[in-house]
């Protein structure tokens, strides 16, 4: 079997989507996810010019050498655009090989280790009552594990939560819009937002929670010690990850569960977290870290150390994303948790798919491959439209990790 050609369809069903479609001679062609929220075309422009070209005449099943070809043959390896491109290939080949084996992708993965997906999904409030109702309602939808996140009073805006009656979505059409921040509000505000809810639903649910990258080692520990009462799940992002020591500090102070990992492109990012057991809870996914391939290889090293898998699932990764990460989740020894953001109906008609969602877990089905495809026509209605991430300051105007 030969790769003829490779196209790209970028939409905007609701938000953004970049999905790359291998061709082969046999019929058979393969999806692959590539969008990174607010630089999509970026990885567009990366794929089109210096990867597309390359891959014509391949044989799709030789997935590990098209892999090491697309990372080394770069000179300039890594990062998210890179691993993002690598990435969409990689899923691609995959989708390609299970196709021509008849079976679904995990069986190519070591087959099942469980038979279904534990997810958690995500409540957020305006203010603690809103947040409560709304972990509330996700609690009557039987989830088991839900992440809260509540506006901060005294602050403008803050990181996870929607507008009052809207869907959350962080990208925004025209310029950053520019959100404000305050640690120490938010430090003194959590742990008294997590009590009540543990006070009111009890300990059985499991309960999580983003700091968005936004404090520094000390305050994430002292974070970290005040919520150790209400036993948390994870504790995610709780610093800006750059510097992988940085978290040795915070790990001596507290036993809060940390996870973290979603930005992260490449094993070279985690592996002293990995190593050093500074982490419980790897983000990393198969779309921003260099794909199926990549991910089996970190994920087994992490297996080695405690680490287990928390995949970032949230809307801005398509459902093509979300069908490579079930498999995975289906088939690795040390899984942990899948995020589960539900995309809108539209993008769900966008991309059909097998995957599906029962009493707190998501099954990834049993179609050939990854058992997900894209209407081109109804893709077609929506095209691209520029958006950003928002950014954030501090009350002083100093810049800051949104
Ligand atoms: C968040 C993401 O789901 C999460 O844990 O951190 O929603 C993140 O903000 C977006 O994926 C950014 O595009
Ligand atoms: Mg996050």
């Amino acid at each position: 079997m030969k790769i003829t050609h490779a196209e790209i369809i970028v939409c905007s069903p609701t938000r953004n989507f970049v999905t790359l479609v291998v061709h082969t001679d046999e019929g058979i062609y393969g999806l692959g996810d590539a969008t990174l929220n607010g630089r999509e075309m970026a990885v567009v422009s990366y794929l089109q010019e210096h990867v597309i070209p390359c891959l014509t005449g391949k044989d799709p099943f030789n997935t590990e050498d098209t892999w090491q070809f697309l990372y080394k043959g770069a000179y300039w390896k890594r990062g998210p655009v890179t691993m993002t491109s690598i990435a969409a290939v990689d899923m691609a080949l995959w989708d390609i090989k299970a196709k021509a084996l008849n079976v679904p992708l995990y069986q190519l993965l070591g087959g099942k280790s469980r038979e279904k997906v534990l997810v958690y999904c995500h409540a957020n409030g305006t203010d603690p009552h809103h947040t409560l109702e709304e972990v509330e309602k996700h609690i009557e939808m039987g989830y088991k594990a839900i992440r809260v996140q509540s506006g901060i009073p005294g602050m403008r805006g803050t990181y996870g939560v929607a507008k009052k009656g809207e869907k959350y979505e962080p990208a925004t059409p025209g310029l950053p819009q520019q959100y404000e921040w305050n640690t120490e509000k938010y430090l003194s505000f959590v742990p008294r937002l997590f009590e009540m809810i543990r006070n009111k639903i009890g300990e059985e649910i499991l309960l999580l929670h983003d700091a968005h990258h936004r404090l520094t080692p000390i305050e994430a520990a002292r974070l970290g010690r005040e919520l150790e009462p209400y036993h948390l799940f994870w504790l995610e992002d709780p610093v800006s990850e750059e510097l992988q020591e940085s978290f040795r500090l915070l790990r001596r102070h507290t036993t809060t569960p940390i996870a973290v990992g979603e930005i992260f492109s490449s094993v070279f990012d985690c592996h002293l977290l990995i190593t050093e057991q500074l982490i419980d809870y790897l983000r990393m996914t198969v779309l921003h870290g260099g794909g199926i391939t990549h991910i089996l290889k970190t994920a087994h090293l992490a297996e080695i150390y405690n680490v287990r898998t928390g995949f970032h699932g949230a809307t801005d990764l398509s459902p093509v994303t979300m069908a490579a990460s079930l498999h995975l989740d289906l088939s690795l020894h040390n899984f942990g948790i899948q995020e589960h953001m539900p995309h809108e109906p539209l993008v769900d008609e966008v991309f059909p798919h097998a995957y599906f969602f029962a009493g707190g877990y998501l099954y990834p089905g049993d179609a050939p491959g990854l058992g997900v495809d894209i209407n081109r026509q109804l893709a077609g209605k929506y095209p691209y439209r520029p958006a950003y991430l928002p950014i954030n300051r501090r009350d002083d105007g100093t810049m800051w990790n949104w």
